[in-house]
C-alpha cells in the first residue's frame, strides 16, 4: 500500500458530551477506516442538524471530520449557492458551472481589499488574494507569496487564476504604462491580455473540460515598493504537444486552429489556404461551438502585447501549414523501390504545407520520407516505411507547434516583464494540470501526476512546518502530530540510484529495439521490493501501477521510452532553418541541425527536463509563503449547480482535504492573544459570572505573565481538571497567545453562551418581579 494511503495517526481527538469534558480518546483519523461507536454517534448527531450545515464556513468546525460530514457540509453550502469554504489553511472552491452575478465584481473586490480583517469575512478567493497581498509587506522584511491552485480537470483552476490576476490588476493598478505600436497601454492590461493568448495556444476542448489547459503555468506578478503591479513573468511547463497531431475521440486540437477557421476574414482564409468547408484531419469536432472560439479576442490581445500584423501573419501561416501537414498521408509504393509515396489526394496538401511554411516542397517531402543515417564520415539515405513517414510528419508538426508556443511565451515575457530595478517583490500564481487517471495513461499522465505528488509533498511539509515554527516561537512542545508524507512514492518515481525515471532514462539512452519489453522487465526486477509499484501479471498490455497519494494509476509501457526520447530528426530542423518564413528561421536558429544521431532537439529526455523545471519551481515555492486553493468539480458533465456526491468525495479524498482538516484539527487552528481571550471568556470565571455584563473589567495592560496565569486558571475551570497540562492535545498556553483546537473553542463558546443566557434569564425574572 502506498505510504500516502497508510492509515495516519494524526493527533488526538476529544470525546465530549454536552458541555463537559468526559475524557480523551485517541482517534486514528483515516478516511477509509470504519467509524467506531463514538464516532458513529457524533456523526448521527451532526447529520441530524442538517438545516444548519450550510453555515459551517470552515470545515475544521465540522465534528467529527469524516468524508461524509465534509461532503454533507459542502453539499449544503452548494445548494444555497455558497461556493467557497475554508478547510483550515486551505480554501475549497466548488465550481458553480455558471456565471454568478456579482461574485467577482469590482465592488466585491473593493470590499475585501478594504476590510480591516478580511479573514473574518465570508470565505472567498479574494480573501486568499488579499492575505497574500498584505503578507508581501512582511513584518520584518517583504516576503514573496505563492498562490497554489489545484484540483482535477475542469475543477476551476484556470478560472480561479484569472480571478486572482484580475484582483491584483484592480487593487494594485499602477500608473505604469508601456508604449506599443504608437499607443500607450497600462501594464496591468497587458498582463491580463497574456491569458487569452496562452489559452488560445495552450488550451483545448477535452472530454472533461471545454477549456482544458494543456500546459502548466506559474505567473509571477511583480510589485514595486508601493505594492503596485509593475509587470509579470510567466514560466510554463510541459505543453501536451502530441495533441497537435493526435486527438482522442470527441476531443479537439488547440483552440487557436478553430478560432482561425471560424473567426478569420475570407481574405485571411484565402491566404491561409483554408477555404470554407475544407476538411482537416487534425481538426476534429469543428462544428462544436464553444466560448473559447474567439479569434478576435486573441488577435486584439496579440496587438496589445506588441505582436505586429506582420508577425501575426507569419504565425498564422505556420499554423495553417501545420493543418495542411495533417492532410498528408503516405502509402507503400507499388514498385520494389521501398520508397514511400504520397497518397494521390495528399499531393496538394503537401504542396500547400510547403508554400505556407515557405520551404521547398521537394525537400519537405524527402525529409518526411527518407532518413539520413551516418556511417562514420559517410551519410546513407534510407527510405522510411509508411509508418515511419507518418511519425516524421507528426514529429514535424509537434516540433513546430511546441517551439512556436515557447517563442510566444518568451515574447509575452519580454512584453510584460518589468525592469529588474523597478520591482522588489512578487506574488506567484500556480495553475497546473490536475491529477489525471484515464483508461490508458502514458508519459504525459506520469509527468502530470508526478507534478501533483511534488505539490502535495510541498503542501504537507510546508503546512506542518509553518505550524511548528509558530509553536516553537511560542514555547510549545510539538510532538503529537504524526503524519506520513508521500516521500516513498516520490522516491519510486524520481529517487536515485534506481527509480522509474532513472530506468526510463537508461532505456531511452540505450536505443534498444525492444525497449518496452526490457523496460518492463527491468522495472519488475529492480523495483520489486517497492510497495508503491505493482503489476497485474495477467494483463496483456505491458504496464505498471503506481499508488499515488491520490489513487492508483495504471501506466501503459508501450511507447513510453520513445516518448521520453522525443527524437527530432536533424533533417527536419535543418529544413526549418532554411525556411523563408522569418519566424520559423528565428525559432529554430539556435537549434542544432548537425546530422549526428546524438544531436537534434532532444538530447535531454522529457522526464529529465520536466523534473528539472519542477525542481526550480519547488525552490521558488519553498522561498515564498504559499496559500492553497483546492478546486472541486461537483459533477462530471459540467452542468450548472449540480452536485454529485460520488464525484466530489473522490476528489476530496484525492486531494487530501479530509486529511488536511484532520491535521488542522489535530493542531491548534485557533490562536487568540491572551488579552482578547480574557475579554471574551473572562465571564466564565465565578467572579465575572456574577456580573450582568459580558465584558469583564480586565486591565488592558496586564502583562503577559499575569495574563497567562489568568488564562490558565480560566481553562482549568472550564476543563474541570486539577492540572490542565494533561490536556496538551486540547489547549496550550504559549508566550503571548492561547492555542486552541476547534473543540476547545466550542466548549468555551458553550460555557459563555450558557452564562450569558443565565444572566438574561435573571434579568427577565427581575423585570417580571418588578412589574
Ligand atoms: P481547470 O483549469 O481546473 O481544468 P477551468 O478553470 O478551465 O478548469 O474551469 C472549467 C470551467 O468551469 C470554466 O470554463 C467555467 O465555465 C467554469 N467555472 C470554473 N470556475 C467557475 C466559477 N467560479 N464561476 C463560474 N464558472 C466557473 V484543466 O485546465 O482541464 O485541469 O487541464
Ligand atoms: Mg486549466
Amino acid at each position: 500500500m502506498s505510504s500516502a494511503t497508510d492509515q495516519r495517526n494524526v493527533g488526538v481527538g476529544l470525546n465530549h458530551g454536552g458541555a463537559t469534558v468526559k475524557g480523551f480518546v485517541q482517534k486514528a483519523c483515516s478516511p477509509d477506516r470504519p467509524l467506531n461507536d463514538s464516532l458513529e454517534g457524533e456523526l448521527q448527531a451532526f447529520l441530524t442538524n442538517e438545516d444548519q450545515l450550510h453555515t459551517y464556513d470552515d470545515l475544521t468546525k465540522v465534528n467529527p471530520v469524516t468524508p461524509t460530514t465534509v461532503l454533507k457540509c459542502l453539499q449544503a453550502r452548494y445548494s444555497v449557492k455558497v461556493f467557497y469554504t475554508n478547510a483550515g489553511c486551505t480554501l475549497v472552491a466548488l465550481n458553480p458551472f455558471q456565471p454568478i452575478p456579482d461574485l467577482y465584481s469590482l465592488d466585491v473586490m473593493k470590499e475585501y481589499h478594504c476590510a480591516p480583517q478580511p479573514q473574518e469575512s465570508k470565505p472567498h478567493i479574494f480573501i486568499v488574494a488579499e492575505e497574500a497581498y498584505r503578507n508581501v509587506q512582511g513584518q520584518v522584511e517583504p516576503v514573496n507569496q505563492s498562490l497554489v491552485v489545484s484540483g482535477e480537470s475542469g475543477a476551476g483552476k484556470t478560472w480561479t487564476s484569472r480571478c486572482l490576476m484580475k484582483y491584483y490588476a484592480t487593487v494594485a493598478a499602477s500608473s505604469s504604462v508601456v508604449k506599443s505600436q504608437g499607443t500607450v497601454e497600462r501594464i496591468e492590461k497587458r498582463v491580463l491580455d497574456s491569458n487569452p493568448i496562452m489559452e488560445a495556444f495552450g488550451n483545448a476542448c477535452t472530454l472533461r473540460n471545454n477549456n482544458s489547459s494543456r500546459f502548466g503555468k506559474y505567473i509571477q506578478l511583480q510589485l514595486d515598493r508601493c505594492q503596485m503591479l509593475v509587470g509579470a513573468s510567466v514560466q510554463t511547463y510541459l505543453l501536451e504537444k502530441t495533441r497537435v497531431a493526435c486527438q482522442l475521440a470527441n476531443e479537439r486540437n488547440f483552440h487557436i486552429f478553430y478560432q482561425m477557421m471560424k473567426g478569420a476574414t475570407e481574405e485571411q482564409k484565402k491566404e491561409w489556404m483554408m477555404p470554407q468547408g475544407q476538411h482537416f484531419a487534425w481538426l476534429p469536432n469543428v462544428e462544436k461551438t464553444i466560448e473559447e472560439d474567439c479569434f478576435q479576442e486573441t488577435v486584439e490581445a496579440m496587438v496589445h502585447l506588441g505582436i505586429d500584423t506582420e508577425r501575426q501573419r507569419q504565425i498564422f501561416r505556420i499554423l495553417a501549414g501545420i493543418l495542411q501537414l495533417g492532410n498528408v498521408n503516405f502509402c507503400s509504393s507499388a514498385d520494389e523501390s521501398h520508397l514511400c509515396n504520397l497518397e494521390e489526394q495528399s499531393k496538394e496538401s503537401m504542396q500547400r504545407a510547403a508554400e505556407l511554411l515557405l520551404v521547398p516542397a521537394v525537400e519537405l517531402q524527402s525529409c518526411l520520407t527518407v532518413r539520413m543515417l551516418k556511417a562514420g564520415k559517410q551519410s546513407v539515405l534510407k527510405p522510411c516505411s509508411q509508418a515511419e513517414c507518418s511519425v516524421r510528419r507528426d514529429c514535424l508538426a509537434k516540433t513546430i507547434y511546441a517551439q512556436l508556443f515557447e517563442w510566444l511565451v518568451t515574447f509575452i515575457n519580454n512584453s510584460i516583464c518589468a525592469d529588474q530595478s523597478t520591482w522588489c517583490n512578487f506574488i506567484g500564481v500556480l495553475d497546473v494540470y490536475g491529477f489525471e487517471c484515464f483508461q490508458i495513461n502514458n508519459l504525459e499522465q506520469l509527468c502530470i501526476n508526478y507534478a501533483n505528488e511534488k505539490l502535495q509533498q510541498h503542501f504537507v511539509a510546508h503546512y506542518l512546518r509553518a505550524q511548528q515554527e509558530e509553536y516553537v516561537s511560542e514555547g510549545l512542545e510539538w510532538s503529537f502530530v504524526k503524519y506520513q508524507d508521500n516521500q516513498r512514492c516520490l522516491d519510486l518515481l524520481e529517487g536515485s540510484p534506481i527509480s522509474v525515471f532513472s530506468l526510463l532514462n537508461e532505456e531511452s539512452r540505450l536505443n534498444r529495439a525492444s525497449d518496452a519489453q526490457t523496460f518492463r522487465i527491468r522495472l519488475e526486477k529492480e523495483l520489486c521490493d517497492n510497495a508503491n509499484i505493482s503489476w497485474d501479471k495477467f494483463s496483456k498490455e505491458p504496464h505498471f501501477t503506481v499508488a499515488h497519494y491520490a489513487g492508483k494509476v495504471n501506466y501503459q509501457i508501450q511507447g513510453m521510452v520513445e516518448k521520453n526520447k522525443d527524437p527530432v530528426p536533424p533533417e527536419l530542423i535543418g529544413l526549418l532553418q532554411k525556411a523563408d518564413n522569418p519566424l520559423l528561421q528565428q525559432i529554430f536558429a539556435d537549434k542544432e541541425s548537425d546530422n549526428s544521431p546524438t544531436k537534434g532537439l532532444s538530447k535531454v529526455t522529457v522526464v529529465s527536463k520536466f523534473k528539472n523545471s519542477l525542481e526550480s519551481l519547488m525552490k521558488i515555492l519553498h522561498n515564498t509563503t504559499p496559500h492553497y486553493t483546492r478546486c472541486i468539480k461537483p459533477n462530471p458533465d459540467c452542468k450548472p449547480l449540480t452536485f454529485k456526491k460520488e464525484e466530489v468525495i473522490m476528489q476530496l479524498e484525492a486531494c487530501g482535504i479530509v486529511e488536511t482538516i484532520h491535521i488542522s484539527a489535530a493542531g491548534f487552528p485557533i490562536r487568540i492573544p491572551f488579552k482578547s481571550f480574557i475579554q471574551r471568556y473572562g465571564l466564565i470565571r465565578p467572579k465575572y459570572s456574577k456580573l450582568n455584563s459580558g465584558t469583564p473589567s480586565v486591565d488592558a495592560e496586564a502583562d503577559s505573565v499575569d495574563a497567562s496565569q489568568e488564562v490558565e486558571e480560566l481553562l482549568r475551570m472550564v476543563l474541570q481538571y486539577q492540572t490542565f497540562e494533561k490536556q496538551s492535545s486540547l489547549v496550550h498556553c504559549g508566550r503571548t497567545k492561547v492555542f486552541l483546537t476547534q473543540l476547545m473553542l466550542d466548549l468555551l463558546e458553550g460555557q459563555r453562551g450558557k452564562i450569558l443566557s443565565q444572566c438574561a434569564f435573571s434579568i427577565q425574572c427581575c423585570w417580571l418581579r418588578f412589574q
